[in-house]
């Protein structure tokens, strides 16, 4: 006979959890929503809700969230049904903590059609609008950090404006609602790793706006905020595996769990309109300038993933921590994060970059952290201009040398190429770029040169200058010799072999 399956977390459950269980300190009753989230992702619950029940267990002041989904998964059948209920696990090798964050009110599924979306964007008692939409949700240039106008969901919503499908045209048109009935301020928070995030959110809001008209253009200008973040915490997405934890460790199945290491941060620009939860009185930091600390995170945290991601799969590891493990890799990326990236970075208040490069190489160790690099390597086009294409910039105006820097460039272009059906489809890639790349791949077949000058002409990720620097496309080449090659760690070896020099200088030519 098989044992009745475990009951589903839900505030019945709530006072009889296991006691080494924190649970939310506060009449989750009392809650109003204030603050609106778009991506209720792994990340969002790991982070910004996390902050935001330590808000309402001590200084509580009524704020709850409301989780809005854009785009899959449905949240009802999880979150919903759990009323918003959901456990968060801390795992750091062999230790498990657990705690249920109880912030989240309302769940809002809006896949279909924005309408849900906008009844609550448009609503007066929302005064804070936090995402985690992705990269490529701001559907903007990532070399230049413009609206991209001929991407289809934009060319839709600027001849749809009332059933937008983007997400600059679902932020303008519940603007254009709030400016119509109750006129209320509002900051809007993005909470992606992209370089200067709030100016980039408010250059394509505004550029959407002023598409519909001046007046709405000027209501935003007055009206609305758009600081930047750095947020930081690694939350890969939930498996199966992590379910079962609760379920034998806790006794009860929690189908929206999330998992991820101890170490948080988050850094908000000090620059909002209408009330703001006090996220500063838990840990978070209200800041003038943004800048150095979402270099530092994205070039060395973010950088340091993304090489893993690369050269690892190249090199048939599965997880970051596998790939980290690995001495030849771990060798590598501490050798170029110490010798190209920390030299491009700007002093950080209270940081010394040595020992957060030391810190963030340790937090990748987690063994417990299952964080596949293919997860990490999804849309590399839009993440290597943040994490290495604006450190090698910074590096080649100085004459500098970007011998490092340059190989995990070559590996997000090799990871994609070997994807193609030419190539004998590796593996299965997501990236915006990726059907371009392949049909490059598909075409040329292996040439670096040619590969190289194909893929590096893609305007929208390489600026014409960087891809014009005869240096860069020479390492770009070799990178691409070598990691193509039948021994891609083969390469890795004789990168790291060679003395370190900072001047520029051009690739030895692979054999
Ligand atoms: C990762 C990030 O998938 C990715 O792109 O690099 O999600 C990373 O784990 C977070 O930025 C850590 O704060």
């Amino acid at each position: 006979m098989s044992a009745s399956p475990p009951e589903s977390l839900g505030p019945a459950l709530l006072g009889r959890l296991p006691p080494e269980i924190r649970k939310p300190a506060y009449d989750r009753a009392a809650l109003e929503p204030g603050i609106a989230h778009i991506g209720v992702g792994a990340f969002h619950r790991c982070h910004q809700a996390e902050y935001t029940d330590d808000l309402l267990a001590s200084h509580f002041d009524r704020w709850g969230l409301v989780g809005i989904n854009i785009r899959p998964p449905l949240l009802a059948g999880t979150l919903g049904r759990q009323s918003g209920l959901y456990t968060r696990l801390i795992r750091q090798n062999d230790e498990v903590e657990a705690r249920v964050i109880g912030s989240i009110v309302r769940i809002v599924d809006s896949q279909d059609s924005a309408a849900p979306a906008l009844d609550v964007l448009a609503s007066p008692d929302i005064e804070m609008v936090t995402m985690t939409v992705t990269e490529k949700g701001y559907c903007h240039i990532p070399s230049s950090g413009a609206l991209d106008l001929d991407h289809p969901d934009i060319a839709h919503d600027l001849a749809n404006p009332e059933t937008p499908r983007s997400v600059p045209g679902i932020l303008a048109r519940a603007l254009e609602l709030r400016m119509a009935s109750h006129g209320r301020p509002v900051t809007m928070l993005s909470c992606d790793n992209i370089p200067a995030n709030g100016i980039i959110l408010g250059n394509v809001v505004r550029a959407f706006a002023e598409r519909r008209g001046r007046k709405l253009a000027d209501w935003i200008e007055a009206n609305v905020a758009f600081p930047s973040a750095m947020v930081d915490r690694i939350a890969p997405a939930t498996t199966a595996a992590d379910i079962d934890t609760v379920e034998k460790g806790f006794g009860y199945h929690d189908s929206a769990a999330v998992v991820s290491e101890r170490f948080r941060q988050w850094v908000i620009e000090n620059r909002f309109a209408g009330r703001v939860p006090r996220w500063d009185r838990v840990g978070a930091s209200f800041v003038d300038d943004v800048t150095p600390f979402e270099h530092l995170k994205m070039r060395v945290l973010n950088g340091a993933q993304t090489t893993l991601s690369y050269l690892g799969v190249l090199g048939g590891f599965e997880h970051t921590s596998d790939a980290i493990a690995d001495p030849l890799l771990a060798g590598f990326v501490r050798r170029m994060l110490t010798e190209e990236t920390l030299p491009t970075l700007m002093p950080v208040p209270g940081m010394a970059p040595a020992a957060y490069i030391e810190q963030s190489l340790s937090r990748l160790t987690n063994t417990a952290i299952r964080h596949r690099n293919h997860q990490i390597a999804t849309d590399g086009s839009q993440k290597i201009v943040q994490r290495l294409l604006n450190p090698i910039r910074d590096r080649l105006a100085k004459g500098e040398s970007i011998a490092l820097l340059s190989v995990p460039v070559a590996g997000w272009m090799a990871y994609l190429i070997k994807a193609s059906a030419r190539f004998g489809r590796a593996w299965q890639v997501s990236d915006p770029f990726a059907e371009r790349v392949a049909a490059i791949a598909d075409r040329v077949g292996l040439n670096s040169k040619a590969l190289a000058d194909a893929i590096l002409a893609i305007e929208a990720i390489f600026d014409p200058s960087l891809a014009a620097n005869a240096t860069f496309r020479a390492h770009v080449v070799a990178g691409l010799d070598g990691l193509l090659s039948n021994d891609p760690m083969g390469f890795v070896r004789q990168v790291c072999a060679e003395p370190t020099d900072a001047r520029l200088k051009q690739p030895a030519r692979s054999a």
